[in-house]
């Protein structure tokens, strides 16, 4: 039996790939920071009571800004493979806390990869880094793939550029199995509620079901390379389980604005939305309806642009190359973005349904 060590455990991808790990018959150890509320939601049903004989999920308190901690739970733990996926994770978030997004996305990665060398365990742990389509910032060539120039955008992807290379070097300079996946933007029912699309299949829900009367919004050009989160952690498996050490763009290769993706989310409920106007004048209306189950009315303005969801730098287009991944992992992708978007908006009407606060719905993000 494998031994596994996910941090952000419970984090969107940290649910779907302990799930993965769990069928693959892993023992799998998660690191959890601790928070004054319980926020294990997206793993709850995965836990098993550590009392009980043959526990195979175990939790761990810990931070990527411990060294001391992270060192005692690799040596407790002794992982065959580590899933480092532990960030502060909100691109416009790290234009606010960069300093901190520095410590934890950044030199947390090296703490993770020098607790290896400290423990002698550079020829039995393997590690996967959780890199990201953010590095290719402002545009030098699409579609983005390996060998594509980075220029990143944020103090984010900077300091992932930093994870990045100091994994990379850990494998040169000590012959490391450690990887890098350049995961494109991926999303699911379980993605934290201020990415985009998230925030807009909540706010579709909410206004279906008349708790909200519109969502606001900032760049609606943004064009993103959108695959599902699922799909995701199977490729970051597959990257650990090859002969030879390497980095590789998870991509599904089609990018779409926005824009579009709002209409697509309306849809699922019925509601045609048209947009009119230019720049922060922009609004989305609803042109027709064709469920009645919803709240919707003829010339409802459902979105409009709020200047503060504006980032400093924006990143304005993302498409993947994932020529590499499909053809040495093997990997393919089961949903495409109309799959995805059905799956996510049905969930949040379902979650809206049953509990109709929304209050928090324009605080960040
Ligand atoms: P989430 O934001 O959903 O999860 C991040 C996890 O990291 C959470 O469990 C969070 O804990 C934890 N975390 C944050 N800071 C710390 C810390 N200092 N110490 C310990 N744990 C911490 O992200 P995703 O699951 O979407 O992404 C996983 C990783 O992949 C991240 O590194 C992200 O940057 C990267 N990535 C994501 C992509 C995407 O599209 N989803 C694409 C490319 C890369 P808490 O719940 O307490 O906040
Ligand atoms: P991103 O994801 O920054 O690509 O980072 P996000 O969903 O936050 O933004 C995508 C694009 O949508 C535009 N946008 C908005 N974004 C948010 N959050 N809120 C809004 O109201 C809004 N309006 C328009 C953004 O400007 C942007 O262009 C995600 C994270 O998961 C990172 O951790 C990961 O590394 C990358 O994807 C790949």
């Amino acid at each position: 039996m494998k031994t596994a060590l996910i941090t952000g455990v419970n984090g969107q991808d940290g649910a779907y790939l302990a799930e993965l790990l769990l069928e693959k018959g892993y023992m799998v150890h998660g690191i959890k920071r601790r928070s004054s509320l319980i926020n294990t939601d997206r793993i709850d049903h995965l836990y098993q009571d550590p009392h009980s004989k043959d526990v195979k999920f175990k939790l761990h308190y810990g931070d990527m800004t411990d060294s001391t901690n992270l060192i005692r739970i690799i040596q407790e733990t002794q992982p065959d493979e580590i899933y480092n996926l532990a960030a502060m994770s909100h691109v416009k978030v790290s234009f606010d806390t960069p300093e901190y997004t520095a410590n934890a996305d950044g030199i947390g990665t090296l703490r993770i990869l020098e607790a290896i060398r400290i423990l002698g365990l550079e020829k039995k742990t393997r590690i996967y880094q959780a890199s990201t389509s953010e590095l290719y910032g402002l545009v030098q060539a699409v579609p983005q793939s390996e060998t594509t120039p980075f220029y990143p955008r944020s103090p984010y992807a900077v300091a992932k550029l930093y994870a990045y290379w100091i994994t990379v070097n850990y494998r040169e300079a000590y012959k490391m199995f450690a990887c890098n996946g350049i995961l494109f933007n991926h999303e699911s029912p379980l993605r934290g509620e201020t990415f985009v699309t998230r925030k807009i299949t909540r706010a579709v829900a909410a206004i279906a079901l008349g708790l909200q009367e519109k969502m606001f919004l900032g760049n609606l050009d943004a064009r993103r390379d959108w695959g599902h989160a699922k799909d995701y952690v199977k490729a970051m498996w597959l990257i650990l389980q090859q002969e030879k050490p390497e980095d590789y763009v998870i991509a599904t290769g089609i990018t779409t604005p926005v824009r579009d993706f709002v209409k697509m989310a309306f849809a699922e409920v019925g509601a045609e939305v048209e947009f009119k106007g230019e720049g922060v004048d922009e609004k989305g209306y609803i042109k027709s309806i064709s469920n009645p189950e919803f709240k919707f009315v003829v010339g409802q303005e459902v979105v409009s642009v709020d200047p503060a969801y504006f980032r400093p730098t924006e990143v304005e287009l993302l498409i993947g190359d994932p020529t590499k991944s499909k053809t040495k992992l093997g990997w393919e992708p089961e949903y495409d973005l109309a799959a995805l978007c059905k799956e996510m908006v049905a969930s949040d009407v379902e979650i809206f349904k049953k509990d109709n606060t929304t209050q928090w719905e324009h605080l960040v993000g």
